[in-house]
């Protein structure tokens, strides 16, 4: 953050003007102000939402392995053919550097590097509380505003941060294989709750119809929705059955915007990201606040002198306290 604490309110303005006029050096840029989490983040995220809510966004989860990349490659090569421009996120929640998987991605991606339609970028662990999925958030966001018809998003693995990054999507694809287990781990996983498609790739190997008869079988169980997720069969390094996840997709999109569903689940959305923002601008500036007051509550706590249940009740007994301790940002 402190590397960035010399770019004033206009340089990012100036940054936002670039990069809506196009400049990708613009957009990385302000992709490294939002990971950093920088000063100017609400600003500029309350500027660029009028812009956003234009492309659709494609999570895309599952196992180690699971041929996540490879999919998102190929997926990009078809809206690439139909003209569309496309973003890519892939996040990485268990390395603290950006290194293994996500060079990896970056190899399997290559052919798309040099594409002015297409965008890539990674993004891997921060220290901060929830910060991953928030800022993969913003970093749709942006690649949204720059005007991207499709952003995927991919996630390795399939823990909590995970889930919670899969929340800004539109459309969830699940991606197994068929070693991946039975229907019971993938419920476990959770992944039977998010998934709006389940794609099984590798389909070449053994057991891919297994695969596909399990998951069928479970998604029947399921009370009755007005979404049926569809099982499409892939073999990603081969191109086979792409379109099948296009068109799966495309009926998805249809789906969510043209029911009454939408208007409800974006109602809930902007809520919860209200809360959101609210959480992390209230701690930044909690932790600020207090370190600011030498005398106060935090150095009795510190000393032992008050416990910490006692010290955050005084301070939230006391309108004035509170508003003091919230109220800059920056140390
Ligand atoms: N046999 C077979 N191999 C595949 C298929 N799709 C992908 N692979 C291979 O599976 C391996 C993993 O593919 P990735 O696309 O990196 O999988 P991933 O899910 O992104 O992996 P992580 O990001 O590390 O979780 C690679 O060696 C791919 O070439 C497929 O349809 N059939
Ligand atoms: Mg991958």
């Amino acid at each position: 953050v402190r590397q960035f604490a010399d770019v004033g309110g206009d340089r990012t303005d100036a940054l936002v003007e670039r990069m809506l006029a196009g400049d990708r050096t613009a957009l990385a840029r302000l992709m490294t102000l939002v990971e950093n989490r920088a000063p100017e983040l609400p600003a500029l995220m309350s500027r660029l939402y009028p812009r956003t809510g234009r492309a659709h966004v494609v999570g895309l989860t599952g196992p180690p392995g699971a041929g996540k990349s490879t999919l998102a490659d190929r997926l990009v090569a078809h809206a690439r053919a139909a003209g569309r421009r496309v973003g890519v996120v892939a996040v990485d929640p268990s390395s603290p550097f950006s290194g293994g998987a996500v060079l990896g991605d970056r190899i399997r991606m290559q052919s798309h590097f040099l594409d002015p339609g297409v965008f890539i970028r990674s993004l891997s662990t921060r220290g901060s509380h929830g910060g991953l999925p928030r800022a993969a958030r913003d970093v749709v966001r942006l690649l949204d505003a720059y005007g991207m018809d499709l952003v995927l998003v991919e996630t390795v693995g399939v823990g909590q941060t995970e889930l919670d990054v899969m929340r800004l999507a539109d459309s969830i694809v699940v991606v197994l294989v068929p070693e991946a287990g039975d229907a019971v781990q993938i419920m476990k996983a959770g992944l039977l709750e998010i998934a709006d498609v389940f794609v099984v790739n590798k389909a070449d190997r053994d057991g891919a119809d297994r695969m596909q008869m399990e998951l069928a079988q479970m998604l029947h169980l399921r009370p009755p929705s007005p979404w049926d997720i569809p099982v499409v069969a892939t073999q990603a390094v081969r191109d086979v059955g792409i379109g099948d996840v296009v068109a799966a997709l495309a009926r998805h999109r249809e789906h969510v915007t043209s029911t009454d569903e939408r208007a409800g689940r974006a109602a809930a959305r902007r809520a919860a990201e209200l809360v959101d923002i609210l959480d992390e601008e209230l701690r930044r500036r909690l932790e600020t606040g207090l370190a600011a007051a030498p005398n106060g509550v935090l150095a009795s706590v510190r000393s032992g002198e008050t416990d910490p249940y006692s010290g955050a009740m005084r301070i939230l007994s006391d309108a004035t306290t509170l508003a003091g301790l919230v109220r800059t940002r920056e140390p």
